[in-house]
């Protein structure tokens, strides 16, 4: 599949691309019936709720399953699917290349026990020579304000910001009066079953807490460019899968 001229310079223009129904309800379904047994049986490497908050208590609630590349080959399937590859090479202009450092996991954001994930780029997690990276998002169920929906702010990624503008962990602060009126222009659209939405790696994004009874559960991994090479030494200086 190639995205046509209009999502192409809608994704320059804003940051971020929503495709509908890329994904078949039947390939969630299968991803998400095998990341529910990896939930419950807890299989490592994880990452919880607490890992983020300085005074750590005995939550432990889960977060994302991390590493899921050589979890299953469905997970495996969906990352390196043949459908997608003419995508990002047109939105990188390059042969897209699978970082296997981190962000290769499933996201759940669990009732009552999620946290808010502030406005943030995701550059924040990566070394590389440039910010030439996408993320993408699969809704493997519906996806709203209610239960956690990604929401962005358009046109951010062609936007410097100063250090001053965010927290000491790279979180951009709601109440700075430089970001105060950016802030105001924050979009969402509601996701459903096997949507995508891609977006830059500085483009500024959050998720709600999870107020609803039920978990809501997506899968999101980040490509970059085959030129953009990792800062050597740097943990994003680790295994890559060409997806030429
Ligand atoms: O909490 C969420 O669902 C958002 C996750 C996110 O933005 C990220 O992992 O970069």
């Amino acid at each position: 599949m190639e995205l046509s001229n209009q999502q192409i310079s809608q994704f320059k223009e804003n940051g971020f691309l929503l495709i509908k129904a890329f994904a078949s309800k039947d390939l969630c379904n299968n991803i998400l019936q095998k990341a529910k047994l990896h939930l419950e049986k807890k299989i490592l490497p994880l990452e919880y709720e607490n890992d983020y908050l300085e005074a750590k208590d005995k939550n432990t609630t889960i977060r994302r399953l991390r590493q899921v590349y050589n979890r299953e080959d469905i997970f495996k399937e969906w990352m390196t699917s043949n459908k997608i590859r003419p995508i990002l090479k047109q939105l990188l202009d390059d042969v897209a290349v699978l970082s296997l450092a981190h962000h290769n996991s499933i996201m759940t954001k669990m009732p009552k026990e999620s946290s808010i994930t502030p406005w943030h780029q995701d550059r924040r997690y990566w070394n590389y020579e440039n910010d030439n990276l996408i993320s993408i998002w699969l809704a493997l169920d519906d996806e709203y304000l209610d239960n956690g929906l990604l929401q962005f702010i358009p046109k951010s990624h062609k936007i410097d910001f100063i250090k001053e503008q965010f927290d000491k962990n790279s979180n951009f602060l709601d109440e700075h009066i430089l970001n105060y009126e950016l802030l105001k222009t924050k979009v969402s659209f509601n996701l459903h079953k096997g949507d995508i939405v891609l977006f830059h790696s500085r483009t500024l994004h959050k998720a709600n807490k999870n107020n609803t009874l039920n978990p809501k559960i997506s899968f999101v991994y980040t490509v970059k460019a085959q030129s953009n090479k990792a800062i050597k030494g740097t943990r994003s200086d680790f295994k890559e899968v060409v997806l030429s």
